[in-house]
């Protein structure tokens, strides 16, 4: 596959908490990081996407009493999973992975910084409405075909590729350079690509990037 500029690679939430050590970790964040490295130098445009919270974030079951990492509660935009606290705003599990090497990126985009709603895509926050602007920037950038990596095609990998489909771009999900959280058969990993493959998402592998 010929890679052209109005190709973008966007690299999802590459951060420390989501990798080994970090507090909401993947099985493979670590590991996809020198892979996502090498298929960034075939990309003229990479954007990156950081998951921003701030302390008391609405994902957290620290911000419910009683409640536990995993367990879900009624929002007013549908069943919201709890999370551990993770990438606190200006807090060392935000920060990007120190391997990551892509100086050439053009866009750093954030999300998840209301506190009230979550945003797994980064397109839109899980309420279906309130957009980031990302949609507009590509179009305006020329994009055609979004190519997507990073952490974690669970939730906000597989979220911001359905949400790329949904904006009219042609999207790949680029799979030895995504991460899980839960990789078991069955699990929400293999759930997410059954639903990505469903919603219109190609999955490929970096070798077949010319
Ligand atoms: C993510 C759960 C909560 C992710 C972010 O990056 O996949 N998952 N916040
Ligand atoms: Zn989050």
């Amino acid at each position: 596959m010929d890679l052209t500029n109005s190709d973008v690679l966007i690299v999802v939430d590459m951060q420390n908490d989501f990798c080994e050590g970090g507090a909401l970790p993947t099985a493979d964040g670590h590991a996809v990081v020198p892979v996502i490295n090498e298929v960034g130098n075939r990309f003229q445009n990479v954007a990156l996407t950081q998951d921003w919270h701030p302390k008391g974030h609405v994902s957290f079951a620290s911000a419910h009493p009683g409640k536990a990492p995993l367990e879900t509660i009624p929002m007013p935009y549908g069943d919201q999973i709890l999370w551990p606290d993770h990438v606190v705003q200006n807090t060392w599990g935000a920060e990007f992975h120190p391997d990551l090497n892509l100086p050439h990126a053009q866009l750093i985009i954030r999300k998840g910084y209301l506190k009230d709603v979550d945003s797994y895509s980064a397109f839109c926050m899980v309420d279906g409405v309130t957009k980031t602007g990302l949609a507009s920037y590509l179009s305006e950038r020329g994009i055609s075909r979004v190519f997507v990596a990073g952490c974690a095609i669970d939730y906000c990998v597989g979220g911001l590729a359905t949400d790329a489909v949904k904006s009219g771009f042609e999207t790949f999900i680029i799979d030895d350079a995504t991460a899980s959280i839960d990789p078991a058969p069955g699990a929400s990993a293999d759930c997410a690509w059954k639903d990505v493959a469903a919603a219109g998402v190609t999955r490929i592998n970096s070798a077949d990037l010319a």
